[in-house]
């Protein structure tokens, strides 16, 4: 719980800090229905591709990935059985309203997909609803229950399959961590 509390907290500094998180435009036009924050390098909710500075959005650079938290990312990884080096992690603070529609995370560079080197997703506050699926769209998916202080991790032969968070269950945050709503850090290494 004390590692939980240090990390909510490292969160809302980052989310509130001189970079800030900010509500993406995707391509199509839609707002997304998060706050995001990416540290290491930029995700371009335009462009879906990763740059060092925010140009669908302010133009300021990505935040470096800080240490504790690379370190948290490869750990997690090495207990799955994985290997990873993060060098960059995409922050989201979801509200109640918070959701993520079914995506691959597909934009990393071609060699670390084709490693299948892990997404390590680690998920503090509300419980998330969290769908899993398969590799094509329309493969069913699995709900799985994202608590606080839980880390999923799919690497290998499960790194291209379809995922998003249906809903976030209000209130469901432990008391101690004194937060309403939920952040989840995915970390991924974009190159070999
Ligand atoms: O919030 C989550 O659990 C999923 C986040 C996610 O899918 C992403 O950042 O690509």
């Amino acid at each position: 719980m004390e590692a939980q509390r240090t990390l909510v907290e490292q969160c809302r500094a980052l989310v509130e800090g001189p970079v800030p998180a900010y509500v993406p435009i995707v391509r199509g036009g839609g707002r997304m229905r998060v706050r995001m924050l990416c540290l290491g390098r930029h995700w371009n909710g335009k462009t879906y591709a990763y740059e060092p500075v925010r140009s669908d959005f302010d133009g300021l650079p990505a935040p470096p990935l800080p240490e504790n938290l690379r370190a948290l990312a490869n750990g997690a990884a090495r207990t799955a059985g994985m290997a990873l080096d993060a060098d960059l992690c995409i922050l989201n603070y979801y509200d109640a309203d918070g959701r993520m529609g079914l995506h691959q995370d597909k934009d990393e560079s071609e060699r670390s997909l084709e490693a299948g080197l892990p997404v390590v997703s680690v998920s503090v506050g509300d419980t998330a609803k969290f769908m899993f699926g398969g590799v094509r769209r329309r493969d069913p998916a699995e709900t799985v229950l994202l608590e606080s202080g839980d880390a999923f991790v799919f690497g290998g032969p499960a790194r291209l399959r379809y995922h998003g968070v249906t809903r976030i269950l209000p209130e469901t945050a432990p008391r101690e961590l004194q937060i309403a709503g939920r952040f989840n850090l995915t970390f991924r290494q974009y190159d070999l």
